[in-house]
Order: structure tokens, then C-alpha cells, then sequence
């Protein structure tokens, strides 16, 4: 297999981007990294995903996958002789996808709410966000990934939020690690034994720069 079957039309800070690129390197699938300019996108990411105009798209041999949980599931449907990342049991998938659609709708959106308002606005979504965490923290309970004794679906949905813990706490002002201790634990876990996510996920600092960028955009900062 070549490198130009799959391509990744991606942007580098991006939650959901991240999650396609943990999912490639899960199953040792070479592929070409394009990141776009979201403001002066590609005429190829037009076409590719005219629906929704966002990265990341992948597109296997020449035809497009949109929407990053979409491709995360496609990738383990495709390449399926190694690393599984959803399980094979109907309930514990639909539980794994459940907590998913959960970051995806519920914690997210709360967490550009954190740093995208002021006031008692701003007070109301990092509580919750905080609240959100927690709850994702209790799912996790003990073991030592979402998955259980292995990584799977809901770690790779989830790891990227690592990459911008540090912008959300410059933000929200709180400790990821004092709020979330077990959480906390989990996300070095997964950087320090998987390979796939260390090489990942960017640097903290550069995320806390490109969020300073967003709010300048946004007019909340000089
Ligand atoms: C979200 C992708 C998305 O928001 C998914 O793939 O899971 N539900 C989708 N992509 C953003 C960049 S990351 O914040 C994007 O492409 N935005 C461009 C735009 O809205 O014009």
C-alpha cells in the first residue's frame, strides 16, 4: 500500500483531527498528512466534504470519510487485524459510544465556552466543565483505560483533550490534575505507553498560543 490511498485533510490543534491520527498510528497505516488553512481551505477539502467544509476528512482511495468519529470507526472496521479499538461485546460498544457522543456534545462545547465568555458566564461553564470531567473520570473508575486493560475507542475520542488541558486551565483557571487526579493519571498513561499518542498530540504551549489567537479573534484579549 502507498501513502497516497490514504490521506488525512487535517488541522494540526484540532480535538477531533488528532483523534484520526491517533486511530492511523493505532494500525501502523501509512498515509499523507495534509493540514489545511481553515480560513482559505482547499479546493480539495470543498469537494471532499461539501456538506460540513471541516477537517478532518480521510479519504481512502480516492473517496471520502467525514466526521472524526465516523473515520475513527471506519479506520478499525478497515484495518482490522490489529490494535481493535471498539469492542466486540454489543453493550460495551454502544456504552463506549455513548460517553463519545457525551464529548462530543455535551463536554466540548462547554469547554469553548470556557474560553470564549467572561464573567459569571465564563464562572457557570468552567463549573461544569469541571462537573463533566468528573463524570468522565468516574467512567473510568480504576482501570487503567477507558477501554479496560487496553486502549481503546473512547481513549482515542478523548486523549487529544489532553493537548489543550493547559489552554482550558490558563482559561478556567483550575488544576487538571487537582480537579482530576485519576483523569490525570490517565492521560500520562497513555502518553507514556502509546506511542501513537506521544506522537501525536502538540506540544501544550502551542495549543495555549493558538487559543490566546482564537480570543484576539474573538476580541477577548489585546
Ligand atoms: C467536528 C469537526 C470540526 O469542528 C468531527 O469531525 O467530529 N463533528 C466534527 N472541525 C473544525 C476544526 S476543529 O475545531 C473545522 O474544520 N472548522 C472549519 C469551519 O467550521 O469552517
Amino acid at each position: 500500500m502507498t501513502g497516497q490511498e490514504v490521506i488525512l485533510l487535517d488541522f494540526w490543534p484540532s480535538l477531533y483531527g488528532q483523534r484520526a491520527r491517533i486511530a492511523l498510528a493505532e494500525k501502523g497505516v501509512p498515509y499523507e498528512y495534509r493540514d489545511e488553512n481553515l480560513r482559505n481551505k482547499s479546493q480539495l477539502l470543498l469537494d471532499m466534504n461539501p456538506v460540513n467544509k471541516k477537517i478532518p476528512v480521510l479519504i481512502h482511495k480516492g473517496k471520502p470519510i467525514c466526521e472524526s468519529r465516523i473515520i475513527v470507526e471506519y479506520i478499525d472496521e478497515v484495518w482490522n487485524d490489529k490494535a481493535p479499538l471498539l469492542p466486540s461485546d454489543p453493550y460495551a460498544r454502544a456504552t463506549a459510544r455513548f460517553w463519545v457522543d457525551f464529548i462530543d456534545n455535551k463536554l466540548y462545547p462547554t469547554g469553548r465556552k470556557v474560553y470564549t465568555t467572561k464573567g459569571e458566564e465564563q464562572e457557570a461553564s468552567r463549573k461544569e466543565f469541571i462537573d463533566f470531567l468528573k463524570l468522565l473520570e468516574g467512567e473510568l473508575g480504576d482501570k487503567p483505560y477507558f477501554g479496560g486493560d487496553s486502549f481503546g475507542y473512547v481513549d482515542v475520542s478523548f486523549i487529544p483533550f489532553y493537548s489543550w488541558s493547559q489552554a482550558y486551565e490558563t482559561y478556567g483557571n483550575f488544576s487538571f490534575e487537582q480537579e482530576c487526579p485519576k483523569l490525570f493519571a490517565w492521560a500520562k498513561r497513555c502518553i507514556q505507553n502509546k506511542e501513537s499518542v506521544s506522537k501525536t498530540l502538540p506540544e501544550l504551549p502551542k495549543v495555549v498560543d493558538f487559543v490566546k489567537y482564537l480570543r484576539q479573534r474573538f476580541g477577548f484579549d489585546d
